[in-house]
């Protein structure tokens, strides 16, 4: 192998990139099965209706919202058949891929064992689709099968093979990203590996790119899921896009999950297609197509079906006010595990009924709503300045050293790659603040208007605003409220 290129915000030159790909390719017998040329005449052979990047982009014309569910079981036959029925039954606009834990962890031994015990036991022993064990024929029958595009959905620090595999069988769309895909999932992989990382896969998507195969990147904005920020998961979203539009990528996505509040979910969804958008464009990517994806509440849910079937309207109700390109859509089995197939139908026609429901109304723009949108723009510019400025300039190396130094934070990850000491606090309407900053580089004026939503709560609590404050939040939407109130 090689010795590792620094890391640096800067195009891959071709000899490093192909080196790379050469150990890639050769670390597990499928990768042996990938040939670019080959690839490309796949994704060629394939209609309009599959290709990722071409609905996102007739889908955001024509202002529509997708939908998504996720999905993944250990055999090949038994995922098809899966996958047919989010479709046909539960009308899919977008099929996913969901992976397995042992390829996230590149652990494809395990893996294989898992397969194999799966076909004993006549049911899936693993949590998603083990791709890599598949290799390339076989993922192409997935992609042959569906009729709608399909995505892999992962969580994977080390993607590279998997990417490599995956879209040469004709998967068009691709989530994760050197942040997202490392904080909140690994304990002890350094940053700036997992963006190199990254930035090779992001790098073969824009060797796709260069021969006219868009691969659209989604970029993991619920983070840990637990009370994000939205100025955190925006921050962090367009730093991964941004790093990879340099290295050739053409259709981003990034996510953003719901918080639940209304106002403060609908600023987050408007300002983060305008800041996405704005960052893209000076920086040089006018040419980037941009989408949202709005992920449905992340955190704990209801046990009681009907209650969890509540979360997911209201998390419909919410994308369509608030403006999405896709929504990925959450199942009444949320709080006992993976979902069966006709758990994942219920939420995917929950939401549909919310969002065809609201196609005619839009949320009024108030005063209010213009002030958290504002409040969004200025942290994000805030913490995006602070990261260039530690990087000097570079905005990869600005990533590292800004978690490094707490500018960056994720709160509640299992990472010792980041510092933690951000918590956030449910505000007494609901919305996401900030009750301990760390090192976040905010003005004055941001941190005051956090201060001052927090001391608000306290005061309508009678309690001092405090890691039980924090805790109550944390459950409070699996027992039935937004806001953690005293017992
Ligand atoms: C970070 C994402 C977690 C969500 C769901 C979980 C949870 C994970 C599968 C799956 C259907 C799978 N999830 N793996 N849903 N099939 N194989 O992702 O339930 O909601």
């Amino acid at each position: 192998m090689i010795s590792k290129q620094k890391l640096q915000n800067r195009r891959w030159d071709d000899a490093y990139f192909v080196a790379e790909r050469g150990s890639v390719l050769t670390s597990w017998p499928t990768g042996v099965g990938v040939d670019l040329a080959d690839a490309f005449a796949f994704h060629r052979s394939l209609p309009e209706s599959k290709r990722a990047y071409n609905k996102l982009r007739a889908g955001q014309e024509e202002g529509r919202i997708f939908l998504q569910p996720r999905a993944g079981v250990a055999l090949l036959s038994e995922h098809m058949v899966l996958l047919a029925r989010l479709e046909l039954e539960g009308e899919a606009d977008f099929l996913p891929t969901t992976i397995d834990s042992y390829t996230r962890q590149n652990r494809y031994e395990e893996a294989q064992k898992g397969i194999e015990e799966s076909k004993l036991a006549g049911r899936s022993l693993l949590n998603g689709f083990p791709a890599v064990n598949y290799g390339v024929p076989n993922c192409r029958k997935i992609v042959e099968a569906a009729g709608v595009p399909v995505q892999v959905r992962h969580g994977t620090p080390d993607a590279r093979l998997l990417a490599e595999i995956t879209l040469a069988a004709g998967f068009g769309d691709f989530e994760g990203g050197g942040i997202s895909y490392n904080i909140p999932y690994a304990k002890d992989i350094p940053l700036d590996l997992s963006l190199l990382h990254w930035q090779y896969v992001d790098r073969l998507c824009g060797a796709y790119a260069e021969n006219d195969i868009i691969i659209n990147r989604e970029m993991f904005g619920p983070l840990t899921g637990t009370l994000v920020p939205p100025c955190l998961s925006h921050a962090v979203g367009i730093i991964e896009a941004l790093l990879a539009a340099e290295q050739g990528v053409k259709s981003i996505a990034i996510g953003y999950g719901q918080g639940g509040n209304l106002l403060q979910d609908t600023a987050a969804l408007r300002t983060l297609s305008r800041l996405g958008r704005s960052y893209l464009d000076r920086a040089g990517f006018g040419d980037v197509l941009l989408t949202t994806v709005f992920h449905q509440w992340m955190g704990g849910f209801p046990q009681d079906e009907s209650r969890a079937m509540g979360v997911i309207a209201w998390g419909a109700a919410t994308a369509a006010l608030g403006g999405v390109d896709k929504v990925i859509v959450k199942t009444p089995h949320e709080a006992l595990g993976i979902p069966t197939a006709e758990a994942n139908i219920a939420g995917l026609l929950c939401s549909r009924q919310a969002i065809s429901m609201l196609d005619e109304q839009k949320l009024l723009q108030t005063e209010k709503l213009c002030e958290e949108e504002a409040l969004i723009e200025r942290e994000v510019e805030e913490i995006i300045a602070g990261v260039l400025k530690l990087g000097e300039g570079d905005l990869a190396q600005g990533a590292v050293r800004s978690f490094e130094a707490g500018l960056l934070d994720i709160p509640f990850a299992p990472s010792r790659w980041t510092r933690g000491s951000v918590i956030p606090v449910r505000d007494r309407e609901g919305a996401i603040r900030i009750l301990r900053f760390g090192e976040l580089p905010f003005s004055r004026e941001t941190c005051d208007f956090h201060r001052g939503k927090v001391r608000e709560r306290g005061l309508s609590e009678r309690r001092e605003p405090g890691f039980r404050m924090v805790i109550d939040d944390i459950y409070a939407i699996s027992k039935g409220r937004l806001v953690g109130k005293p017992r």
